[in-house]
């Protein structure tokens, strides 16, 4: 039986569009909406934001508030590694995507030495560099930071030497640089790259189950053959980003994208692939209910998240 941890991360300096902050509170609020107790039943904490970061002007065009995105990966960092020596299972509800190189930050600090593998259930595939990055939005670049990828092949931009210190600062928190490697990551359902990206996509053979093929092949084929790829690893992060949902019911997000998959793919998809035992984290992305109506997006990931922790407490 696992032990449970929520931690809230209302993070908002990663994204480009303002709301992602009170993600965890709209699902909060969508939990009182299915009469849960899920957030009295199970022990929260909520790590300090640097939100304050957008009221200061600063240079680093290419990698916006890259300070506070580094302060913040080494809280998640410390807090998701204290959570899982504790022998408790991190569930963490953010906030702004650019929290997930903490919480692989975190893993790595916890378990330096294991083969560790993400699954990584999102739109866009998150690789990006600031010698790359279109917006220098950070929402866009946790992977690149997990995987120590500068994408130097694909450069358009010239960022400045503080920019690149502390991108060189992020990539190394924990003091282990890179924290997961090219074969050990499968995306789910990204369908909205730059050229930058498919570059990495394609020269590093990265696994990607579109939502043709989940449509095509059945979500639970798909959670099958994923969990298959990762089967040399010890333990594995979900990383869940609402805005691979089709905008039909995902409008309550920052970057929204067609052609997603449904919220019954999605339910089960996470079912499934959370009765593999070696899922260690849980993370869940980017729900933005500024941009919703009402709070659908944070009723149909509470219920995601409710479905993942309910598996979670039936595995033994
Ligand atoms: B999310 C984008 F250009 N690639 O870098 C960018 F399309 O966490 C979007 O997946 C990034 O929501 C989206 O700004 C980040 C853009
Ligand atoms: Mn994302
Ligand atoms: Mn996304
Ligand atoms: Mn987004």
């Amino acid at each position: 039986m696992h032990k449970l941890k929520l931690i809230e991360v209302r993070s908002e300096i990663g994204a480009g569009t303002r709301g992602a902050s009170l993600g965890p509170d709209a699902i909060r609020i969508a939990s009182l909406d299915f009469s849960s107790r899920f957030f009295k039943r199970y022990p929260c904490v909520s790590i300090p934001d640097e939100n304050h970061l957008l009221f200061e002007s600063s240079g680093d065009r290419y990698a916006k508030r890259i300070s506070g995105i580094l302060t913040m990966t080494e809280r998640i960092g410390e807090e998701v590694c204290r959570t899982l020596e504790k022998g408790e299972f991190p569930i963490i509800v953010g906030g702004d995507h650019s929290i997930a190189a903490g919480t692989v930050a975190g893993i790595r600090m916890a378990f330096p030495k294991i083969r560790l593998g993400v699954i990584w259930i999102d739109a866009h595939a998150d690789i990006h560099s600031p010698y790359t990055t279109p917006s220098g939005n950070m929402h866009g670049m946790p992977n690149a930071i997990s995987l120590d990828e500068d994408n130097l092949e694909s450069t358009l931009n010239a960022p400045d030497q503080e920019t690149l210190n502390f991108w060189y600062q992020l990539k190394n928190v924990g003091g282990i640089c890179p924290k997961i490697t090219y074969e050990n990551i499968v995306m789910i359902g990204v369908r909205d790259t730059e050229p930058a990206e498919d570059h990495l996509l394609e020269k590093r053979g990265i696994r990607n189950f579109s939502a043709k093929e989940i449509r095509r092949a059945g979500v639970e084929k798909v959670a099958v053959e994923t969990l298959k790829y990762l089967d040399d690893c010890d333990l594995i992060h979900v990383s869940f980003d609402v805005d691979v949902l089709d905008p039909s019911v995902s409008r309550g997000t920052g970057t929204p994208v067609p052609n997603g998959i449904t919220i019954k793919e999605a339910r089960t998809l996470v079912i499934r692939l959370m009765q593999s035992k070696k899922i260690g984290t849980f993370e869940l992305v980017e729900v933005n209910p500024t941009l919703d109506r009402e709070n659908l997006m944070a009723e149909q990931a509470f219920d995601i998240l409710l479905r993942a922790s309910n598996q979670l407490t039936h595995n033994i």
